[in-house]
């Protein structure tokens, strides 16, 4: 897997240069560091993280990059190289609400950050605020967690200046923070997944996250001495995870059938059988019930063929997993069902759909000397159905968030 890093390292050290180039332009001086977060691509666990269940993320070589500068203005002014017609945004980390959020668009995620510090009891006097410029090379809307990226960027970048240690020190802290400034700030009803990815994952590891404990193992992929790769499919189809949506709907279904069934989250469902009895009149919660359960152990059934040795074998679970997504969570769609169809016909070992759902992007494992073939196979069962042409990439487990320079 020569190319795709030196890929990562080339756009990393680009991004980086232009970040700091372009920092100076806005205001007048160098940053004070600059600090990269990673997106991720989920491996087996989709929706189970807000059921207290277990999840299994690898970081990816592409992410959001943040030159950042601590000042004692009391004033945040942050202006993103993907977003040059909004100019600079600036608002007050001391007046932000999260009943009436101010900021809107992509720096709600910044201006969550600031206030779910607050709301932790951080930089409690009022006088914080920052010189901020992101840059990102994470495709928005592809399912590959660019909003968790950017609010671990930031976050990690306030706690390091702040000189927050003990926070600093505490990535599944950072990372509640993180989801906190989501949930009530931006309002998007997401579990820890993303952010515990972004903030925790190791290079050639995945992360095997207890989402109730927040226990989590880094897990050796043993991808390459297995000859696999991992190919994400970006379907272009745009998925979004705000309030109102499919996703919500999902995350208030397993509530109420945890309601139902007498249990704190469906995590907690140890006799499926005995559940979906109880549930017999509700076809649909039974379908949800029985996804979240089934997902749950395949979870485990990954890492113990992690552990083994075995990497190849997560194939059969890769499908199985998204079978349930489409007919049991009913979360995929038929772009996302066409790519893993044709990907699995091409000769893939396996392929899912992976995120949120109702769009974004699968992820397929595939031995290397196959993943031409199936990515033409689905280019061309794209085109040949008239869709928008769908993005490949190379997915290799990266290192979490770090501080660059
Ligand atoms: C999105 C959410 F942000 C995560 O918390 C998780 O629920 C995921 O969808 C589905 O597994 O990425």
């Amino acid at each position: 897997a020569g190319a795709p890093e030196l890929e990562w390292n080339v756009s990393e050290g680009v991004i980086t240069g232009q970040l700091v180039s372009s920092f100076g332009d806005d205001h007048g001086v160098a940053p004070d560091g600059v600090w990269r977060a990673p997106g991720r691509v989920n491996l087996m666990g989709e929706h189970t993280d807000y059921n207290d269940g277990l999840v299994l993320p690898m970081a990816l070589p592409w992410g959001v990059t943040a030159a950042f500068t601590p000042t004692d203005d009391g004033v945040v002014e942050v202006s993103s190289a993907q977003r040059p017609e909004d100019g600079t945004v600036r608002f007050r980390p001391a007046s932000l609400d999260a009943d009436r959020p101010s900021v809107p668009g992509w720096a709600a995620y910044v201006a969550g950050v600031f206030w779910a510090l607050r709301e932790a009891g951080h930089l409690a006097d009022g006088t914080a605020g920052a010189r901020i410029r992101v840059d990102s090379d994470l495709p928005v809307g592809a399912a590959l967690s660019s909003s968790a990226a950017l609010e671990c960027a930031v976050l990690l970048a306030a706690a390091e200046t702040f000189e927050l240690g003990a926070l600093a020190a505490d990535r599944p802290a950072m990372a509640r923070i993180a989801r906190r400034a989501e949930n009530a700030y931006v309002g998007a009803p997401t579990g820890i997944m993303d952010q515990s990815a972004s903030l925790r994952c190791k290079e050639g590891h995945a992360l095997y996250l207890d989402c109730r404990s927040e226990g989590g193992r880094n897990v050796a992929l043993g991808l390459d001495d297995a000859g696999l790769r991992l190919l994400i499919i970006d379907t272009r189809v745009q998925h979004r995870l705000a309030a109102g949506g499919g996703y919500a709907q999902r995350r208030a279904e397993c509530e109420k059938a945890a309601e139902l069934l007498g249990v704190d989250a469906l995590r907690d469902v140890e006799d499926l059988a005995a559940a979906l009895e109880t549930l017999g009149g509700d076809p649909v919660l039974r379908r949800r019930v029985k996804h979240i359960v089934t997902e749950i152990h395949r979870v485990n059934a990954a890492v113990g063929l992690l552990r083994a040795g075995q990497p190849g074998e997560l194939g059969a679970l890769f499908t199985a997993s998204h079978l349930s997504m489409k007919d049991d969570f009913e979360i995929s769609c038929p772009e996302l069902d066409l790519a893993v169809e044709t990907a699995c016909r091409a000769g893939a070992r396996g392929a899912r759909m992976t995120g949120g759902g109702f769009g974004g992007s699968a992820v397929a494992l595939i031995a290397e000397d196959r993943v031409d073939r199936v990515r033409d196979a689905v280019a061309d069962a794209f085109a040949a159905k008239g869709l928008t042409a769908p993005e490949f990439r190379d997915a290799v487990p990266s290192q979490g968030a770090e501080r660059l320079r």
